[in-house]
């Protein structure tokens, strides 16, 4: 697939700052160090996405990027990262739950989860909040290049199982499941328009 047309829009920590427009969103969520920028940076073929995103002070936001002119990828901020205060993750919790609950151009949310690694209850929250709102998520299994082909297989079932998501193995280092997100995420926002 080609490279995407990636424009960083801005980054938002109220959500009546958001773009006004109703150009469907893609959210994108996941804990820190789960290869959430890596995964932008593979899918767009471009940097800025991740760049952006590492930006400190960005990594709170809530980042919009606008996709081919035509919709947004969102990059919500990561989770569960030790070194933060209780009172901030709660107030990061809070945005990303007031943002998913309330977006009316929500087309879905990408849940990226490590293969290595159980979904813990921030992960498990997500779900909760989307799927109260009938809205479709999936999720990506990132790093599938550390484990088996088998257990890669495993961990899909359990998660597709125990979630009821559709569960897309990933890896950028091998490049596996690029054009299978790409595709999702394209049919979720034709659905949406
Ligand atoms: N082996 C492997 N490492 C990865 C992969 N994706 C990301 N990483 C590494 O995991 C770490 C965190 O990645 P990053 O994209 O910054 O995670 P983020 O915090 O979710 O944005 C970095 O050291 C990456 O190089 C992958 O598919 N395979
Ligand atoms: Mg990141």
């Amino acid at each position: 697939m080609k490279n995407l047309d990636v424009k960083f829009i801005g980054s938002f920590y109220k959500l009546n700052q958001l773009p006004k427009d109703s150009l469907p969103q893609i959210a994108f969520a996941g804990r820190s160090n789960v290869g959430k920028s890596s995964l932008l940076n593979k899918i767009t073929g471009n940097r800025k996405a991740a760049k952006v995103s590492q930006t400190p002070g960005k990594t709170r936001a809530l980042n919009f990027f606008l996709i081919n002119d035509n919709f947004y990828f969102v990059d919500l901020p990561g989770y569960g990262y030790a070194k933060v205060s209780k009172v901030e993750r709660e107030s990061w919790g809070q945005l990303i739950e007031d943002y998913l609950v309330s977006s009316q151009n929500l087309a879905g949310l990408m849940l990226l989860l490590d293969c290595r690694r159980d979904p813990n209850q921030e992960d498990e929250e997500l779900i909760k909040w989307i799927s109260e709102k009938e809205l479709p998520c999936m999720a990506i299994i990132t790093k599938t290049d550390k484990i088996t082909r088998d257990k890669t297989n495993r961990k899909v079932k359990q998660i597709e199982n125990t979630y009821g998501l559709t569960a897309i193995p990933f890896s950028t280092t091998k490049g596996t499941g690029k054009d299978e997100v790409l595709q999702a995420i394209f049919a979720l926002v034709n659905k949406k328009k």
